[in-house]
């Protein structure tokens, strides 16, 4: 049976803005504040998308959640009106407000993990949502998550889903931006490799200083277990907490893989040499390590430009193509190593450019806007079909965004009862769009 990888982009949903919410995010921090273009973001996303649709690749997309969150907000105590609630929390609570406001369900690389059947020992396809506890803002995705997979993924006999991980630190889990699926082809069992930021159950382990670790080697090991996965065809490794220090949040800021091929910063992990010896004898000796080493491109290069932040792709059997940040065009050191990449005897043979930099100005590259999910024929068969973009689809969504989504917007926006009964309209019509059933709370 012939296997494939799905990429799950997401949609920018219409409060798309910058709060300055991720502490150790550089450029969230960086761009706090500043005006963002929801329309453009999310015809930016689509762009993409579509181009690698195009490429003969299988591309769905994920919507939105509603934002704001009144809900969020009504729990911790606004009431009255719906308009009440966000001029009171604009007023008391500008932090609140803009943390339930947050469209930062767009990077579903953090959506989920996810295992393909091949990998799991009852031959289905494993979700479970990440709980994102790390971030207040992010905290409030995941029970959406989970529901809107469930409608996307929705036949008992191919696909398992798990609710997320308990909501406190010790399980600390951001999804797919600390997994990578490596394999010898995706219809093949393969090696999941699970990078984590520090072990919660041991306090004198090394862990970062200045930032967060929001990954534990606690959440990864409970998502393998979850996921049936085999103790010979998984693979812990942690995270360079020096890296973490330096704006590397997650995984998928220094490492990126497809198939047999691992593309990794020379600092990306603890104890590398030994670790990615361990992973290629469980890759059989198959393995491409794609190493980047700090005299190329320095952490702040790669931190800069999201040089790993790229998707590799496969789009026959033999090579791949890198999908980058225009950033990269931008960086002189990380345009100079792009262009010799192609010819440093790897499969990474060919280098395009996107410009996602609405999203990359939250800290989010082409990577962190897609889940990951091989599938068989006949799984592919069973996902909701009208979540997979082709040009129907494509016209149909930036029809839909042209029309519903707002030029500009910035914080005092946020509490404009006008932009959440426009985003509600939106979404509402989405579902009808993407068949997605009656999935948001504000459908009643
Ligand atoms: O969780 N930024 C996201 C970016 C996520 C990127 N994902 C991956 N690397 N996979 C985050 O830090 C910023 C929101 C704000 O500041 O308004 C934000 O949430």
């Amino acid at each position: 049976m012939s296997y494939l990888e799905a990429n799950f982009d997401g949609l920018v949903g219409p409060t798309h803005n910058y709060a300055g919410l991720s502490f150790g995010n550089v450029a969230s921090q960086h761009n706090a504040a500043a005006p963002s273009n929801p329309k453009a973001a999310a015809l930016q996303g689509l762009t993409k998308a579509k181009a690698l649709a195009d490429m003969g690749l299988t591309q769905g997309i994920l919507p939105p959640q509603a934002r704001p969150d009144l809900s969020s907000l009504r729990r911790v105590g606004f009431t009255g009106s719906d308009a009440n609630v966000l001029t009171q929390a604009a007023k008391l609570a500008p932090h609140l407000l803009n943390s339930f406001s947050s469209a930062s369900c767009m990077w579903t690389a953090n959506a989920a993990t996810v295992s393909p059947s091949t990998d799991c020992a009852d031959g289905k396809v494993h979700f479970t949502a990440a709980n994102l506890v790390d971030k207040l803002h992010r905290s409030i995705e995941p029970t959406q998550t989970t529901k809107t997979l469930k409608a996307i993924f929705a036949n008992d006999n191919h696909f398992a889903h798990h609710p997320h991980l308990p909501e406190h630190p010790f399980f600390g889990d951001e999804g797919a931006a600390n997994h990578t699926r490596l394999c010898s082809d995706y219809g093949r069992q393969g090696v999941e490799l699970f990078v984590y930021g520090r072990e919660a159950s041991n306090p004198s382990a090394p862990a970062p200083r200045r930032y967060p670790a929001r990954q534990t080697l606690e959440a990864s090991q409970a998502i393998a277990r979850l996921h049936q996965l085999e103790h010979n065809s998984v693979h812990f490794i942690q995270q360079n907490p020096a890296v973490i220090d330096q704006g590397v949040f997650h995984n998928d800021v220094i490492a990126v893989g497809n198939k047999n091929v691992l593309f990794y910063h020379q600092q990306a992990f603890v104890d590398s040499q030994k670790q990615l010896a361990q992973l290629q004898q469980k890759m059989h000796g198959n393995l491409h390590l794609v190493e980047v080493s700090t005299d190329d491109v320095s952490i702040d290069a790669a931190v800069k430009s999201y040089l790993f932040n790229t998707q590799l792709v496969s789009v026959n059997d033999d090579s791949m193509i890198l999908i980058a940040p225009s950033d990269c065009q931008e960086h002189p050191q990380v345009y100079q190593y792009l262009q010799s990449l192609p010819e440093r005897g790897s499969p990474i043979t060919q280098v395009k450019y996107f410009d996602v930099k609405q999203s990359m100005q939250n800290g989010g590259g082409p990577a962190c806007l897609r889940l990951r999910v091989a599938l068989s024929q006949a799984e592919l068969a069973a996902v909701n079909p009208h979540v997979i973009l082709n040009d129907a689809l494509y016209q149909q969504l930036t029809q839909w965004v042209n029309k519903h989504y707002r030029d500009r917007i910035s914080a005092a926006d946020l509490a404009d009862i006008s932009l959440y009964q426009e985003s509600c309209t939106a979404l509402d019509e989405l579902t009808q769009i993407m068949n997605l059933g009656s999935i948001y709370s504000f459908q009643g």
